[in-house]
């Protein structure tokens, strides 16, 4: 495919002051020949040169510059130009044309100079999506992600596992090629402790792209708290519309809403979840809804705890983080005598305190609006404080099911090394060791199907 010279508009379409076309393939130089003044050379060195675009079409030359990449050099690592000229759509359409007149160029497909890269090695699959990853990023944390991710964040410690694997593989195997003489390369421990640490690496790989699979690329708010707290209430306040439904009888929320929305320009998911059950309805669904909730909460960013009357142990004994936590007394309309009735039938065995009120965040009614503002700004300011994560969501999904075989296929291993395991044989362990690293080599492509390669890069828009 490498043979193909192709051609994409790189900038994205429609009027902007300035437009930028790639061109990647052998032919690249040669298709701008009587197109581009003065005429150009595939030179050994990449270069910039400033013209004048000519073609048929346009009535006068229209400047523009010219980065050009020798074969073995820049994005792709073969033979390939930018033209950079005015954003105008109509030029930048008629240039295209220009070049693919001649048959030598074709329009490139979505993500073919991303796969282009990945084919000649100057970039692994992870690195790839982290291309898609900072040019969709929709935050600057999920920016620095996808930038981490680019600079090899995943590469080096897949590379060291690896690395360490293909060493004992050696080892193991030089073993098995001298069997009469007897030589030992590499003990049965010795294995045994080397297997060892690469599952510590790998399992914190697991975590990392466990906890990375729950959420978006956004991070994640949800709404907690027991029945009739005024949550999905909020939730609409929030939202400005009338999605949750809302209803005085407690535990009507069962199943959970969510939303995109900013805060002071952040974007998150908010989720509305069901109350958690302090004792209303002891039926199966509640359970499974409570269940929902700790499951939310394990998987939230920001937790908005929601009470008429905040207690820090009402969070505590449902098993929070405190320190992602924001407390929100609600209904702050209503009186003070309100209150206490419906403290005890919340929380029953904690009895309201009001030297326990500073642990409040922020107070609020969406009946009066009152907070509101406030609770939004605490809420932006939380996600502003959120560090970033060190997977993209997209590879996280991607690879771990890889991750977990890969751990299962160590664990086996690992069971063959034990010593008061009566069968030992150096080859199956062998054979076991080079099934962990062709499932560990599907994460950073170094083993790719052609089902992996479509997935990833029909993502990306034409250009990229
Ligand atoms: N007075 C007043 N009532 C509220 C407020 N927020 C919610 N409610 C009422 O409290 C009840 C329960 O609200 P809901 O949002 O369904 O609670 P959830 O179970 O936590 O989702 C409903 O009757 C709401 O109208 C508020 O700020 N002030
Ligand atoms: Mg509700």
């Amino acid at each position: 495919m490498f043979e193909e010279t192709i051609i994409a508009q790189s900038t994205a379409h429609g009027t902007a002051i300035r437009g930028m076309i790639r061109i990647n393939g052998p032919a690249t130089i040669m298709s701008l020949q009587g197109i581009f003044e003065p005429e150009l050379y595939a030179e050994s060195k990449p270069y910039v040169k400033t013209g004048n675009l000519i073609f048929w079409g346009v009535a006068r030359p229209v400047s523009a510059k010219i980065f050009y990449w020798s074969e073995g050099r820049g994005y792709t690592g073969h033979q390939a130009v930018e033209i950079h000229t005015l954003g105008s759509q109509p030029i930048l359409d008629a240039i295209i044309a220009a070049i693919t007149k001649s048959g030598n160029v074709r329009q490139a497909r979505p993500g073919e100079l991303t796969l282009r890269a990945f084919l000649s090695g100057r970039l692994d699959l992870t690195q790839a999506e982290a291309v898609l990853g900072v040019i969709e990023a929709p935050s600057q944390n999920a920016l620095k992600t996808a930038l981490q991710q680019l600079a090899g964040g995943m590469t080096l410690p897949i590379k060291k596992i690896h690395e360490t694997l293909f060493e004992t593989l050696a080892h193991l195997e030089a073993g098995l090629d001298f069997p009469e003489e007897g030589i030992e390369f590499i003990s049965r421990s010795e294995i045994g402790s080397v297997l060892t640490a690469v599952r510590e690496q790998m399992e914190l790989l697991q975590q990392q792209m466990m906890r990375r699979g729950y959420s978006n690329e956004y991070p994640r708010v949800a709404l907690l708290g027991l029945p009739n707290a005024g949550k999905s209430t909020l939730f609409n306040m929030l939202l400005q519309t009338d999605r949750a439904i809302v209803s005085p009888t407690p535990g009507t929320t069962r199943d959970y809403l969510e939303a995109e929305i900013l805060f002071d320009g952040l974007p998150c998911t908010l989720a509305d979840t069901a109350g958690i059950n302090a004792g209303f309805h002891k039926d199966t669904i509640d359970e499974s809804a409570q269940q929902l909730s700790k499951q939310i909460s394990e998987q939230s960013d920001l937790i908005i705890y929601c009470s008429e009357n905040i207690l820090k142990e009402a969070a505590h004994q449902f098993g929070f983080d405190e320190t992602k936590t924001l407390f929100v007394k609600t209904k702050s309309d209503l009186n003070k005598l309100n209150d206490t009735k419906l403290n005890d039938m919340e929380l029953g065995n904690i009895v309201l305190n009001n030297s326990q009120s500073n642990c409040i965040d922020v107070t609020v009614s969406s009946k009066t609006g009152e907070g509101i503002d406030l609770l939004r700004m605490m809420i932006a300011k939380r996600l502003r404080e959120l560090p970033p994560d060190n997977i993209l969501r997209s590879t996280a999904l991607r690879c771990r099911e890889s991750v977990n075989e890969s751990v299962r296929l160590l664990e086996q291993a690992l069971e063959m090394c034990d010593s008061r395991s009566p069968f030992f044989d150096e080859s199956i362990l062998a054979s076991q060791i080079r099934s962990v690293l062709e499932t560990l080599g599907l994460i950073d492509g170094s083993v790719y199907t052609d089902k992996i390669l479509d997935e990833i890069f029909s993502r990306f828009c034409i250009g990229k």
